[in-house]
């Protein structure tokens, strides 16, 4: 690998990957040739005949119809010289061979459009920066499952062809399954209090989550990456925050540890480890403090709009220095019926959101786990229990007091990586006007 050919001594090398420039000077060739590790100079000095005349011999030849993007595996001398931008070494090419040639046009260029970047993806992705996304979302679910699995998580694969909704009837896909209509899971939510009603006590699940959802924002994608965990013999959200906080930073820690210095160099990004506990505020506390800010959230009763958010972090920035807020204690009449109510105010329930960087990441809550109150929620948002029977049943025959969260993996991304849409960190954008490639 490129990477490694800093550490070696002077001598004979291979490397393999993919051309990124060619100079085809008269006297001397240099390619610059890079595979998933980094860049490295190939350096060529043209050989010519007793008259001074330069001779199209191999790998000259070779080098001087070479395309960008060409697939190649190049063997030389390998020799460290300061002078050299690039890495203080070079290669003098011995000879060259080429796996794959590119088309000379290459489709896309460094001011391409987003979305021209993303038909064009697979090129798109050999850019540094984007491989860097992909290595960091690596190490972020790698250390997320380490936090789990040193603590007794059961990781589940739930299904996401399902007989009914799992959130709302809105934002749902339904697709033809034999004789009958099959729904998109919009969230592990059902299977995962399942496995409370099964006594699995801890899991989580890292997967797909589908929503036909018609909006165009930088946040929304039709189908995203789920993180979910849920937990047994909880005393309130409060437990579930605390498991989110110590998750997030053990994510952080791990990513900071492997890419800080990179992401410094190809995003000027500071990753912050966040301390724990994370700022918690009530969400009618939100809003004043929004308001004092000059800024009033549309509608009494209504969740905590965009920019809302945006103004309630900088006020958590600015006063705690922290990038993180729960927002707690959200009204019943804008949270889903499964979500319990406090018990001395059943017009707010036991849930809340997590806001990083000025946007939501994440919903959690403890559930409702008395099947009679449970039922009654649902009635009261209009649901009909005999379409949840299955899921009604799950508390039915004992379950313990639980509770758990969703987050979207590609917020986490965009938001510590400052980039402007979830577009730019999801592998394959999916979204209401994007199937392809
Ligand atoms: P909620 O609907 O708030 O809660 O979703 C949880 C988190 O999932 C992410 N998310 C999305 N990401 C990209 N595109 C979308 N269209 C999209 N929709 C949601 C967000 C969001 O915060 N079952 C509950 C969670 C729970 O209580 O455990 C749920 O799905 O980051």
């Amino acid at each position: 690998m490129i990477k490694n050919l800093a550490a070696l001594d002077d001598g004979t090398v291979s490397v393999s990957g993919w051309v990124e420039t060619v100079r085809d000077q008269k006297k001397v060739q240099f390619v610059v040739l890079r595979d998933e590790t980094g860049a490295v100079q190939l350096v060529n000095p043209r050989n010519s005949d007793a008259d001074g005349v330069v001779i199209a011999d191999e790998p000259a030849t070779t080098i001087s119809g070479l395309a960008q993007g060409t697939f190649v595996t190049a063997t030389g001398e390998l020799k460290h010289d300061e002078r050299v931008k690039l890495g203080g070494i070079e290669i003098k090419l011995a000879s060259m061979s080429v796996a794959t040639e590119a088309i000379a046009e290459t489709p896309i260029a460094a001011d391409s459009s987003l979305d021209k970047r993303m038909d064009w993806r697979f090129l798109d992705l050999r850019n540094p920066k984007q491989n860097l996304i992909f290595r960091i979302q690596t190490t972020f679910e790698h250390a997320l499952r380490t936090y789990w699995i040193d603590n007794d998580f059961v990781e589940l694969h739930t299904p996401k062809l399902m007989a009914s909704a799992s959130e709302s009837r809105a934002e749902l896909f339904s697709l033809d399954y034999f004789e009958t209509t099959a729904y998109l899971a919009q969230s592990p939510q059902n299977f995962k209090q399942m496995a409370q009603a099964a006594g699995f006590g801890k899991i989580f699940e890292v997967g797909p989550a589908f929503r036909a959802d018609h909006s165009f924002t930088s946040r929304h994608a039709t189908e995203f990456t789920s993180i979910d965990s849920e937990i047994s013999w909880i005393d309130s959200h409060e437990d579930v925050m605390k498991l989110h906080e110590e998750l997030l930073a053990a994510g952080f820690t791990a990513v900071k540890e492997k890419h800080g210095a990179e992401i410094k160099a190809l995003f000027d990004v500071e990753v912050t480890v966040p301390t724990t506990p994370f700022p918690r505020i009530p969400l009618a506390e939100a809003k004043e403090i929004v308001k004092s800010r000059g800024y009033e959230v549309p509608r009494d009763d209504d969740d905590m709009d965009p920019e809302g958010e945006r103004q309630i972090s900088a006020y958590v920035k600015e006063t705690y220095g922290h990038e993180f807020v729960f927002l707690t204690d959200y009204a019943s009449s804008i949270r889903p019926y499964y979500h319990m109510r406090q018990d001395d105010d059943p017009s707010l329930t036991r849930s809340y959101d997590l806001i990083f960087n000025g946007t939501e990441i994440s919903t959690g809550a403890q559930r409702e786990h008395r099947v009679d109150i449970l039922e009654a929620q649902a009635v009261e948002k209009g649901l009909d229990p005999a379409e949840l029977t299955d899921y009604l049943n799950f508390f039915r025959y004992g379950v313990p007091p639980h509770g758990g969260f969703g987050m979207g993996l590609a917020r986490v991304l965009m938001l510590m990586l400052h980039e402007a849409s979830i577009r730019e960190v999801t592998y394959l954008f999916r979204g209401p006007a994007r199937l392809t490639p």
